[in-house]
């Protein structure tokens, strides 16, 4: 487990094993087979090419190309541990991976021409603090300090506003360009229009996200429900009689990433409405990322 100079010697528990946490530095690389990255661009940047050049294959959640196992496997098609030299494979965003888990099954079977995503994603995405931050202030509440918030910061609880990335001169910010980038990367279609609002929500750890998906070839309600019921990694909750759909509290903590509210766009031929959910911290990056790992062994 390797982390800045000021973290080295910490001690961490996964599993009742007990790691302790040594500096990151060029030659931490040697003889290492995978190396799994989670610390942000900058040092992807900075690291991944030195850990390649050790012979690691390096799984990154940060950088420049994508891949979900359960979507696109060939991106890694010839790339192995011992192998004899390392390669770069980047995990997507979180609000891509969890779209595409159900989006992408009914792209190959009738080829998606546009897709409209809302996204309404949790604390989690933005890391532990934010995650503290929306407990703490959803207390505060509770305990009618709720003044203080209003004067010292955002106020995650009981509130939802447009995602913290910037925001670029096209008007949309960095989170939903890389919806609509990595979508195209990953189904190696340029062609494909997307669209995404991005929103953060008062939730603890999963996403949200309506899609609105136009095919070129015909696909009713039923056949898309019957291909997302046979999708890796995806499970269908779509009970209309009793109102029952993916909730974020529903998957948290789990694999899977759950669909539902199927239907035809009544406003346009050719058009499938679906609402996701999926675990941000799971399949959003740290499931990904690890059956990456598990695909190169
Ligand atoms: C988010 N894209 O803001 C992040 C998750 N890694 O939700």
């Amino acid at each position: 487990m390797l982390a800045s100079k000021r973290s080295a010697g910490k001690q961490m528990t996964f599993e009742d094993r007990n790691y302790t946490v040594e500096e990151l530095t060029a030659d931490s690389f040697d003889g290492v087979d995978i190396a799994l990255f989670s610390a942000g661009g900058s040092i992807s940047k900075q690291f991944g090419p030195a850990a390649v050049e050790k012979g690691a294959i390096v799984v990154d959640n940060s950088s420049a190309f994508r891949m979900i196992p359960e979507v696109n496997p060939q991106a890694m098609r010839g790339i192995k541990v011992g192998m004899g030299k390392g390669a770069l494979i980047a995990n997507p965003n979180c609000s891509t991976i969890i779209c595409l888990m159900a989006a992408t099954p009914l792209h190959q079977r009738a080829k998606v021409l546009r897709m409209v995503v809302s996204t309404y994603q949790a604390a989690s995405g933005a890391g532990a603090a934010a995650m503290e931050e929306l407990e703490l202030q959803t207390r505060e509440v509770f305990l009618h300090l709720s003044i203080l918030i209003y004067i010292l910061c955002v106020q995650y609880a009981f509130n939802l506003f447009s995602h913290n990335a910037p925001v670029l001169p096209n008007g949309y910010n960095e989170e939903e360009m890389k919806l609509v980038k990595e979508t195209r990367k990953i189904w190696s279609d340029l062609d494909v229009k997307v669209t995404a609002t991005c929103i953060r929500v008062p939730v603890m750890r999963a996403h949200a996200e309506s899609v609105n998906l136009q095919f070129e070839k015909p696909l009713d309600e039923d056949t898309a429900r019957e291909i997302l019921k046979n999708a890796p990694g995806v499970v269908v909750i779509d009970d209309r009689a009793s109102n029952h759909f993916p909730t974020p509290l529903e998957v948290s903590n789990k694999d899977d990433v759950a669909v539902g509210r199927i239907r035809q766009d009544l406003s346009q031929e050719g058009k499938l409405d679906i609402f996701v959910c999926g675990d941000q911290i799971r399949k959003g990056a740290a499931l990904n990322a690890v059956q990456i790992a598990e695909m190169l062994l």
